[in-house]
């Protein structure tokens, strides 16, 4: 692929560097400055992948508060960021666009290092009207006047505890607060729960929907004469919108003063609407009607689910290029989809939770076959592990199924809810280890270190597919406490996988090969990194033990006696952080038990790793079978030159 391609960028797209060009148009212009950079997007990312829907369905929304309000001191938060792509291309960054993702490159998501107009960073859902509150607040604090604050966020993102906690405080600080709803519909599944809900009955209501612009006139006519006249105009516009509607209007109970719906893919009344929202001081809410995939026809008809991230494709036909290779070995998530079926087939208790993760995680493919059995409970982590917690005392079995980096929001909630109480909950932590081109927000490198210090927790990783099967059919064995499996994202290494299930007894390792002088102690799916260094190892005739340890917790303390009396030095290899990670548990062993060894551990440093593939990550993270191969060289060598010495 040509690196230094040039795509077209549409005659008024070409004189946009910044968003004082963008300010210079004339509104009815904002039209076509839409056309051009949907294509543009389009042009790009159906080559280089990436997020897709989301950024073509906000493509008038951002250009529409870009025009109006005076970015970048006008703090404009995007939440997750993943619909970003448009506000990156208007705010100095189009000529890298084509980097997106990719190492070295433009972020993915918004990034504070990379643009003073990214004043968030961001990748995980619902923390934009939080971040944009508390912006706002300093800023009334430091005296600043008429500094305008806007939290963009999808309608999915919305049913986070941490949105409504955020609404919950916005609505008694009297700030400069705009939240912009984006509502589609969707998450990258069906959008879920009764709020989804209560917003379909708003933007349905036709009775309401009539009535609303003709609220809408006499709310600009008045808003413009004084701070009375703006409360006589909230209190019309409040009783008519609650006698409309037949019932109070959720955000306005909160304090938010509620407008539209409106056609968010109008950019030119957007603007219009945006404009007179600038002049009505405290939180208001906006919200507005989009379609994701909007402009694209196989995305905006076709199955929006697909279309959140569909890879590369062709842009004329909308067809999804896959690679072409033989059979491939499945995904980790496919084979964890597929299990679970199994499983809960024949143990009724099972039942499976997703907070809105039901493709990611391919818990679509239980939902298709036991919906009455399979929850999705939208984007909210928190919820999820304590509804969980709640089902398994009443004797269910939960499989609770959470990324890894997702996790990091319900530490609590694994703690409190279910560890102290001891409860049969099995999480299985997809996306365990470096993610790839999602970045440093995704990466799901601290799980080992943050579940191996719970008390009760099991914490293992299989090798292998047929090893993920054998810990799922373990798990959910009796009152096996709580549990976790973590896995990587991205395909397994068998292509015969279906085995039949065994059970794993709970902290045993294995040793996949015998050896001398070193032994290699892995945990999880680099396991099969050290099969691969095995191969040179074998043509160099060097005979290095490899052990696959299966469970950082607890560990196999009769396994590490057998190998530190044999071996004086050890190599122990993760996908996870080093520090507190299953290095550490071996660490701690040899420590508790007096063993003198020479230890090198290979896993994620300590600082953030940002995008780039997940081969060129490992290498530069130096836990990929050539840093394998080059660690039992150096420490060969070294062992020669203490003898020689
Ligand atoms: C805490 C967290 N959970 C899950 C995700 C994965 N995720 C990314 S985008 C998305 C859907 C967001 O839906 P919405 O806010 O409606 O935005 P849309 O994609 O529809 O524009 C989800 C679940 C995430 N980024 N963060």
């Amino acid at each position: 692929m040509n690196k230094n391609k040039k795509y077209p960028q549409g005659k008024l797209l070409s004189q946009i560097n910044s968003t004082s060009d963008l300010r210079k148009l004339n509104i009815n212009q904002l039209k076509q400055v839409c056309d051009e950079l949907r294509q543009y997007i389009i042009d790009i990312v159906s080559e280089k992948g990436g997020h897709f829907g989301a950024s073509l369905g906000v493509v008038e929304l951002t250009v529409a508060l870009h025009y109006i309000f005076n970015t970048p001191r006008d703090q404009l938060v995007w939440d997750v960021g993943h619909q970003a792509y448009g506000h990156k291309i208007l705010t100095g960054r189009k000529e890298q666009f084509s980097t997106n993702r990719i190492k070295g490159g433009l972020s993915g998501f918004p990034k504070r290092s990379e643009s003073v107009y990214d004043t968030f960073g961001v990748g995980h859902a619902s923390t934009s009207i939080s971040a944009a509150l508390g912006m706002a607040v300093a800023s009334k604090s430091n005296g600043e006047k008429n500094r305008q604050h806007v939290a963009v966020i999808g309608d999915g993102s919305m049913s986070a505890g941490i949105a409504f906690e955020g609404l919950n405080h916005a609505g008694v600080e009297n700030t400069n607060l705009l939240v912009i709803l984006n509502d589609n519909c969707m998450s990258i599944d069906p959008a879920v729960g009764a709020l989804k809900e209560y917003l379909t009955d708003i933007s349905t209501s036709k009775t309401y929907n009539r009535a609303r612009n003709k609220i809408w006139k006499i709310l600009g006519k008045i808003s413009r004469f004084g701070p009375n006249a703006q409360g006589i105009a909230k209190k019309v516009e409040g009783a008519v919108k609650t006698t409309l509607l037949g019932e109070s209007n959720y955000f306005e109970s909160l304090n938010f003063r509620y407008f539209g719906p409106i056609d968010g893919h109008d950019a030119k009344h957007v603007a219009e609407v945006l404009k007179d929202l600038k002049d009505i001081p405290g939180p208001k809410i906006l919200h507005c009607l989009t379609v994701k995939g909007k402009g694209f026809t196989p995305a905006e008809k076709g199955d929006s689910t697909t279309w959140h991230a569909p890879g590369v494709f062709d842009k004329k036909t909308g067809e999804i290029i896959c690679a072409k290779t033989q059979k491939n070995p499945p995904k980790y998530q496919d084979v964890f989809g597929e299990t679970i079926i199994e499983l809960a087939k024949k143990n009724k208790t099972i039942v499976g939770v997703t907070p809105a993760m039901l493709s990611g995680s391919s818990l679509n493919k239980m939902m298709a076959e036991m919906p009455s059995r399979t929850y999705d409970v939208g984007i909210a982590e928190q919820h999820a592990v304590t509804f969980s917690a709640g089902m398994a005392t009443q004797g269910k079995l939960p499989f609770c199924n959470i990324y890894s980096s997702f996790m990091q929001r319900a530490y609590d909630q694994v703690i409190h809810d279910v560890a102290l109480q001891n409860l049969n909950v099995v999480f299985c932590l997809d996306r365990g280890g470096l993610v790839g081109a999602d970045g440093a927000t995704h990466h799901g490198v601290f799980d080992i270190a943050f579940f191996r210090c719970v008390p009760n927790m099991i914490v293992s990783a299989p090798m292998n597919e047929q090893e993920l099967r054998n810990l799922m059919y373990t798990a959910q064995l009796p009152n096996q406490g709580p549990f976790s499996i973590r896995y990587p994202r991205g395909n397994g290494v068998l292509i015969d996988w279906r085995s039949p299930f065994k059970e794993v007894k709970i902290g045993t390792g294995r040793k996949i090969n015998d050896g001398e002088e070193i032994a290699i102690l892995s945990f999880g799916h680099p396991g099969n990194f050290v099969l691969k260094a095995q191969e040179t190892f074998e043509k160099d005739g060097l005979n290095i033990a490899h052990y696959d340890m299966r469970f950082a917790k607890p560990i196999d303390e009769k396994l590490l006696h057998t190998i530190f009396k044999k071996f004086n030095m050890v190599i122990t290899i993760e996908d996870g952080c080093l520090q507190a990670g299953f290095g550490s548990a071996i660490l701690e062993f040899m420590a508790n038990n007096n063993y003198q060894a020479t230890v090198k551990r290979l896993g994620v440093p300590d600082k953030f790793i940002h995008h780039g593939s997940q081969e060129e990550l490992r290498h530069d993270c130096n836990y990929d079978s050539n840093a394998i191969i080059t660690t039992v060289h150096e420490a060969l060598a070294n062992k020669l030159v203490s003898q020689a010495g």
